[in-house]
């Protein structure tokens, strides 16, 4: 008999998500959270007809030019700057991600980051924790309203106008929103958000919220010269990706006193996190937790393997995986 093709899981996933793999291919399941050098990652791509992999692992020309059997990469998470999707393209190689699935969950924990920093949820607990709360008064921990201020939202895909809309029809928010090309009339109802410049955007907002992608022309989007235009009484919250931000001109900024406050889920450099944002009182940080609630990961990991399966010609959509990542959206390197 053919032998049957192989595929490599680059991260413990859920084993009954995983186990459905084994019934078209011989399954290389990472059993351990383990941090792939890139060495390794083109070692286990050789071989492989398929992966599944995570932001964790980097897959660019020189991961897949000995992968000569590669033929699909499923990304689990709906960002993907960690492929280099025109190289794989190039190779003829589908790539595909997890959108829409996770939608709901990540603008739940941007909007519970937002709330933190306005108002100083976490750095209360903390005050609290070490003792330091020895009567009620007046002034403790005074932060800024949410209900009734103005949401900026940049970046107004899915998680962009989900957010949005917990903003608008959950806190009575004025959303403004500015994004690479403006949106139908009819999404634009639906958040009760106005398309704005970028500088609008930043100058009226008193929560500003990241959701885009990162490529290299998003990086450091928000930098010294943005961070200047923000009210001094603004906050700022990260659910995208680290790289968006100049974090020593974001600590500059909340040392200053030129910001109120951030919420960051990501970070440049993460797992580490720059040790100035970390000695900082006034920021509320997030280990990389946007789509992580049990029913989430699973419904990302299963549509991963359906990706997979779909992409190496099995299963019910054999050839048409549910959501490839198209060559168009593919940001330049
Ligand atoms: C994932 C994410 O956990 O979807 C994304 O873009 O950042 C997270 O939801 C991560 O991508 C896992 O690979």
């Amino acid at each position: 008999a053919e032998p049957r093709p192989r595929v490599w899981v680059s991260q413990p996933l859920f084993d009954d998500i995983v186990g459905r793999l084994g019934e078209y291919f011989d399954v290389d399941a990472t059993a351990e959270v383990t941090a792939w050098t890139p060495v390794q990652v083109a070692e286990k791509l050789r071989g492989v007809a398929g992966a599944v992999v995570t932001l964790n692992e980097r897959i660019g020309p020189a991961e897949i030019a000995q992968a000569h059997g590669l033929r699909a990469v499923a990304n689990v998470g709906v960002g993907y700057d960690n492929l280099d999707v025109e190289a794989l393209h190039a190779r003829g190689i589908v790539a595909t991600n997890t959108p829409d699935v996770l939608t709901e969950t990540t603008a739940d924990l941007g909007f519970a980051l937002l709330l933190a920093a306005a108002r100083r949820i976490t750095e209360g607990e903390r005050w609290l924790r070490e003792g330091r709360w020895r009567q009620w008064s007046f002034d403790t921990l005074l932060g800024h309203d949410v209900h009734g201020a103005t949401l900026g939202i940049l970046g107004m895909g899915r998680i962009g106008q989900a957010i949005a809309r917990r903003g608008a029809h959950g806190f009575g928010m004025r959303v403004l929103y500015h994004n690479r090309s403006r949106l139908p009339a009819g999404i634009e109802s639906n958040c009760r958000a106005a398309y704005v410049d970028f500088d609008t955007l930043l100058r009226e907002s008193d929560h500003l919220v990241l959701v885009l992608p990162y490529s290299p022309q998003t990086r450091h989007v928000i930098d010294a010269a943005a961070l200047a235009k923000m009210k001094p009484t603004a906050t700022l919250t990260n659910v995208a990706r680290g790289g968006l931000v100049d974090e020593d001109a974001l600590a500059d900024a909340l040392a200053g006193g030129r910001l109120a406050a951030a919420a960051l889920d990501v970070f440049e450099g993460e797992p580490r996190v720059n040790p100035r944002l970390l000695a900082l009182r006034n920021i509320v940080l997030s280990p990389h937790v946007g789509s992580a609630s049990h029913a989430t990961r699973r419904a990302m990991a299963a549509l991963a393997v359906d990706n997979l399966v779909a992409a190496l010609g099995h299963g019910p959509r054999a050839g048409d995986p549910p959501t490839p990542i198209a060559a168009k959206a593919t940001a330049k390197r």
